[in-house]
């Protein structure tokens, strides 16, 4: 006879959190959300952290080097997606530990003999107004010229006319060499009035551009997450298939964790690659598995070795393994369940191993309750495409602005590895997951703010000021179907009928 789980599964929005005691001390400006990123022993500290419960999903539509640094600096990681050449992950990783912040590689490069209809059409595309022009219109070709929006006039200048026509000539440029310091560039700047300053290498190739806006936001980033050389961090994704070759590529890049990216993580792939990891660097390169939603899975991964365990089967917003294969757990259910496998492991050894809440995240309030369920951080996927630093194009449709979005295992990604089960068949078989649009929604910085200033809001009134303690005091009810109506705005007719809308 078959294993019944007692009661039904349940998903984030069938909770809602009981309010405790606050004292006059719990306000959002005193939360912590520091969090452990891997495991530990009891009395020792984590060898990585986070200082915001926040990882970026190991997705071709999420994850890559821009979003990974706008993620590090606001206290979160990224992991590099693993559904791609060895070679051109690590090429990604290498991009983020060698970034300087304040010196942006230039994504909107121009040539002298492009026209102004093309300055405008890339301007739609990147967002960025400031375009430095190369002779060959790589961001580090040599540099000819900078354009920027008080160059033309989009309403009166012939959309034909040449970027040499208009542009502002090196001769007349200011810009400083390779090697200046974020200080002097920044003083450069003010001393000049200029709005940004070109950096230039020896042979007068474009190398990055600093902008006034980003010295000031720079110097604000308490929880910017760094190593020891002040390097942001960034994890990388792995699969079960290839990590021989794999692993040794991402660690030379400097990846500072890995994380085994598969839909079900419950299986002997998932051991023999910790295994390989532990027998070849030991303790020396971190690495999460998953995906389980029970408490058995947690246990296994855990013995494995796993350095953090990430739970969720089903439950992303671009996926349909449920529905394709039967298989899964609503989010909520397998998260408490493997929360509370967790904290018996550690009772029995000694050793806490956190837990990553992995998809199905909608509303800000879902965040806050993972993490009132015993969550240590959240990995999400449609949260992230949204945003600028996704690596997808922002697309009008129909007179909104949406930014793409697709499964590893829709046809689009063809990520097989994340779903094989072994054989010599190498390939999908089936889709698990869907190509889609997502609203587009700004910088990172700002939503990331915004959906932080909730959580931390919610956990004051429940009297927490870190997330221990949070898990300690949270006190959760489900909720019927007919409250959930009440949750929302009802019985009025509301003015502004765009407040209407139940999809974000
Ligand atoms: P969401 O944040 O709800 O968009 O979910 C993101 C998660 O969905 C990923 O971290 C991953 O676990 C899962 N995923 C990614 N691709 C697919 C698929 O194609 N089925 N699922």
């Amino acid at each position: 006879m078959a294993t019944f789980f007692e009661g039904e599964s349940h998903t984030f929005s069938e909770y809602l959190l009981v309010p405790g005691y606050s004292s006059a001390e719990n306000i959002p400006a005193n939360v912590s959300l520091r969090t452990p990123l891997v495991r530990f022993k009891r009395g020792e500290e984590p060898a990585l952290s986070l200082n915001i419960p926040m990882v970026s999903a190991i997705m071709q539509a999420v994850s890559g080097p821009k979003l990974a640094v706008a993620l590090a600096q606001e206290g979160g990681l990224s992991f590099i997606y693993g559904s791609q050449s060895a070679d051109d992950e690590a090429a990604m990783v290498r991009e983020v530990k060698s970034y300087k912040a304040g010196f942006v590689v230039s994504d909107s490069t121009l040539t002298p003999d492009m026209t102004l209809g093309q300055v405008m059409e890339m301007k739609e595309r990147t967002g960025h107004s400031t375009m430095p022009v190369t002779d060959d219109g790589t961001s580090h070709g040599h540099l000819v010229g900078i354009v920027t929006s008080r160059d033309y006039r989009p309403s009166r200048d012939d959309r034909a006319k040449l970027v040499s026509e208009f542009m502002t000539p090196r001769e007349k440029m200011i810009v400083a060499e390779d090697g200046t310091s974020l200080k002097t560039a920044n003083d450069i700047i003010w001393d000049n009035k200029l709005n940004q300053l070109p950096i230039v290498d020896a042979d007068n190739r474009l190398v990055a551009l600093v902008f006034r806006k980003d010295y000031d936001s720079h110097k604000s980033r308490p929880d910017e997450l760094l190593d020891q050389h002040k390097r942001y961090l960034v994890g990388a994704g792995i699969n079960t298939r290839d990590y021989a070759e794999r692993v040794p590529k991402l660690v030379d890049a400097g990846a500072d964790v890995l994380c085994i990216d598969s839909s079900e993580g419950f299986s002997e792939w998932q051991k023999r690659t910790l295994a390989w990891i532990r027998e070849n660097y030991g303790d020396s390169v971190r690495v999460g598995a998953g995906n389980v939603v029970d408490a058995e899975g947690f246990r296994f991964l855990a013995d494995c070795g796993a350095d953090f365990v990430k739970v969720g089967i089903g439950g992303g917003s671009i996926c349909i393994t449920r529905e394709q294969k039967g298989i899964g757990r609503g989010q909520a259910s397998a998260l408490i369940d493997v929360c509370r496998a967790r904290d018996e492991y550690y009772e029995e050894t000694g050793v806490y191993v956190p837990v990553c809440s992995d998809g199905g995240i909608v509303y800000d309030y879902h965040m806050t309750l993972a993490l009132a369920m015993g969550a240590d951080f959240l990995m999400l996927g449609r949260y992230f495409a949204r945003f600028d630093e996704s690596p997808t194009r922002r697309v009008n449709v129909n007179g909104s602005y949406m930014k793409e979005y697709w499964g590893e295992g829709s046809a689009r990604a063809r990520n097989w590895q994340r779903y094989d089960l072994g054989g010599n068949k190498k390939g999908l078989s089936f889709v698990e997951g869907v190509d889609s649009y997502v609203p587009y929604a700004g910088p990172l910085k700002e939503n990331v703010d915004n959906s932080l200033l909730k959580v931390r809001s919610t956990m004051c009134n429940c009297g927490a000021l870190d997330l221990a303690e949070f898990r300690e005091k949270a006190k959760l009810t489900l909720v019927s179907a007919t409250s959930l109506v009440e949750g929302g705005a009802h019985d009025v007719l509301l003015k502004d009928s765009s407040q209407q809308v139940n999809f974000r």
